[in-house]
């Protein structure tokens, strides 16, 4: 792929763990503006936030494990799927892929030394923790923590005394902290990749991540503005959207999901590219149909910012109105299908090893075609009119959200881990926790299907007895999730504190730049920034040649 990846004659660099910049310790962390720092901190932040929603999540299955209340009120349950859905939306999915692996592997992707605005992407990690910080604050605040859910429909949430203010202020940093890294990632890629980086030579997950970041740029301002709006609504009762006050309701809704459907796409698309990148590799193939991959990250990027409506078909929208956003949500499955399509292909016939991160990837093609399946549903009008609000609903986008993007982001971690920290964890626990959350997963949220399609309502902390079954399979289910995810952890957290150096540079065989360079990277990720002669084999656009495994340097 190319030559100046050699180490110099006065030897080997330190890596970026080792490196002593101006500031030591923690504080050579918290004023880094190295990329991969920056990844690091905000793997640290994210993965504790996303504990923090599980716990509500956990905590929301153990209520609803018999009719009635079992241990907590209706506010309480209100409170926590409000507090739920926030964190793992805003705090978790959005930032996740892009925050993480983003900074950490696009340059070195592409054949640069940093991002193009270092000292900006330590301002966006500052801005996450500040709207983090807000977040918890707000619950803890006098007046009690919000109880609207995380879509904050108007008149409830311009009239429930709880802290909605503040939660929405912190979703408008959140929000700044996204259109920050958004800017840094479209910049970089058009200004930063190597000599002889063409675009269709670079990674499939760098064609996601540049994608997600026009999203996250220009729909992130709508619901930052949208959001300021309604703190004002509250404040002072101008009459926007509260229509005791001549506003309009359904205003807000659009507003919402102008920007918020558009960030499903932010949350997955980067998933997509991690499952672009991790498949040739394990399948030992070349990917099928490059291009088309390429562009359907880009197709998805555009379509998926006319369907938000669709949200909205018993909002008491007109019949064209209706049409249009039905049929446009089945225009916008066609890339995404093209994907799936590609990624089989790429399988057929490929010498799969099922190694921790191929198991995560085969798992977010399975739930993600459920996920995405069950949405094309939805955009039927006949029947999303019957199953919108119902916990088929919160099946789908948990499918989508956690089966697709949370999965995703496990495969991320698995597969770069030995690079990023130079440890390698155990791989026997790594597929014991896989299968505890495949089954968990799938337990857990299988069933919401079934009682949605019965007519199980969200948002509910009480239902009829004849759900009681699904919900108790339901509630087995996220136990043996969360055991999957505490296992997962603990076993990368031994192999960070006690495992054993890892420093071969390519431990999968694949061809990307990431593999040709040290283990962990040093500070600058190359001795010299290389040039790009040929394309990786998982890319080469002759379609799918069984390879044999490459010569690892
Ligand atoms: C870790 C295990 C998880 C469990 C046990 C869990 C459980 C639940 C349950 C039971 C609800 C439904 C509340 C209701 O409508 O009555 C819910 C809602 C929700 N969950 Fe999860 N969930 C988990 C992970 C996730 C993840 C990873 C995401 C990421 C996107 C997520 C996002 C949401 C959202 C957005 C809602 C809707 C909240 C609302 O109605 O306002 N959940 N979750
Ligand atoms: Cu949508």
């Amino acid at each position: 792929m190319s030559e100046a990846i050699a180490v110099p004659k006065n030897g080997k660099e330190p890596s970026y763990l080792d490196y002593q910049g101006k500031h030591k310790g923690l504080l050579g962390w918290i004023l880094s503006t190295d990329h991969k720092r920056i990844g690091i901190l905000y793997l640290v932040a994210i993965i504790s936030f996303f504990l923090v929603g599980m716990t509500f999540g956990f905590l929301m299955r153990l209520e609803l494990i018999a009719p009635g209340r079992t241990i907590m009120d209706a506010q309480t349950y209100n409170s926590f799927f409000t507090l739920h859905g926030v964190i793992m939306i805003f705090l978790f999915v959005i930032p996740g892929i892009p925050a993480v692996f983003g900074n950490f592997f696009l340059p070195i992707l592409i054949g640069a030394k940093d991002v193009a605005f270092p000292r900006l992407n330590l301002l966006s990690w500052y801005l996450y923790i500040i709207g983090g910080l807000l977040a918890v604050t707000s619950i803890l605040m006098p007046g009690g923590p919000m109880d609207t859910g995380w879509t904050f429909y108007i008149p409830y949430s311009v009239r429930t005394g709880t802290n909605v203010s503040l939660a929405l202020f912190a979703a408008f940093v959140l929000g700044f902290s996204s259109i920050v890294t958004g800017l840094n990632f479209v910049t970089t890629v058009h200004r930063m990749r190597a000599p002889g980086m063409d675009w269709f030579k670079m990674p499939l997950s760098v064609w996601s991540i540049y994608s997600t970041a026009w999203v996250q740029v220009l729909a992130t301002p709508i619901i930052g503005i949208t959001f300021l709006l309604v703190i004002v609504e509250r404040a002072f009762g101008v009459g926007l959207f509260d229509p005791a006050l001549g506003g309009d309701p359904v205003l807000f809704q659009h507003l919402f999901w102008i920007y918020s459907h558009p960030a499903v796409y932010i949350m997955i698309l980067p998933a997509m590219g991690v499952v672009s990148e991790i498949i040739p590799v394990f399948a030992r193939r070349t990917i099928f149909g490059y291009k088309f991959i390429a562009m359907s990250s880009i197709a998805i990027a555009l379509f998926g910012s006319l369907v938000w409506a669709h949200h909205m078909f018993t909002a008491g929208m007109s019949n064209t109105g209706q049409f249009i956003f039905s049929l446009l949500t089945m225009v916008v499955a066609i890339p995404s299908a093209i994907k799936v399509f590609n990624w089989t292909a790429t399988l057929y016939k490929g010498s799969i090893e099922l190694s921790t991160p191929m198991l995560f990837v085969l798992a977010f093609i399975f739930q993600f075609s459920i996920g995405g399946l069950t949405g094309v549903m939805q955009g039927v009008l006949s029947i999303d009119i019957m199953i919108h609000d119902t916990s088929f609903i919160v099946a789908h986008f948990h499918y989508v959200m956690f089966g697709g993007t949370g999965f995703g982001l496990f495969a991320a971690l698995h597969y770069w881990f030995p690079k990023m920290f130079g440890k390698m964890y155990n791989e026997r626990v790594g597929k014991v926790a896989f299968w505890h959350l495949f089954v968990g997963f799938n337990t857990l949220y299988f069933p919401m299907f079934i009682m949605g399609w019965l007519g199980m309502p969200r948002r509910y902390f009480d239902y009829l007895p004849e759900f009681q079954i699904y919900h108790l399979i339901s509630t087995i289910g996220s136990w043996i999730l969360i055991a999957g995810v505490l296992i997962m952890i603990t076993n990368l957290i031994k192999a960070l504190v006690s495992g054993k150096k890892f420093t071969e540079k390519n431990p999968w065989g694949g061809e990307t730049l990431e593999w040709q360079i040290e283990t962990p990277p040093i500070h600058e990720n190359f001795y010299e920034i290389p040039t790009v002669h040929e394309t990786p084999y998982q890319y080469k656009q002759n379609e799918s040649e069984t390879l044999k495994t490459p010569e690892v340097k």
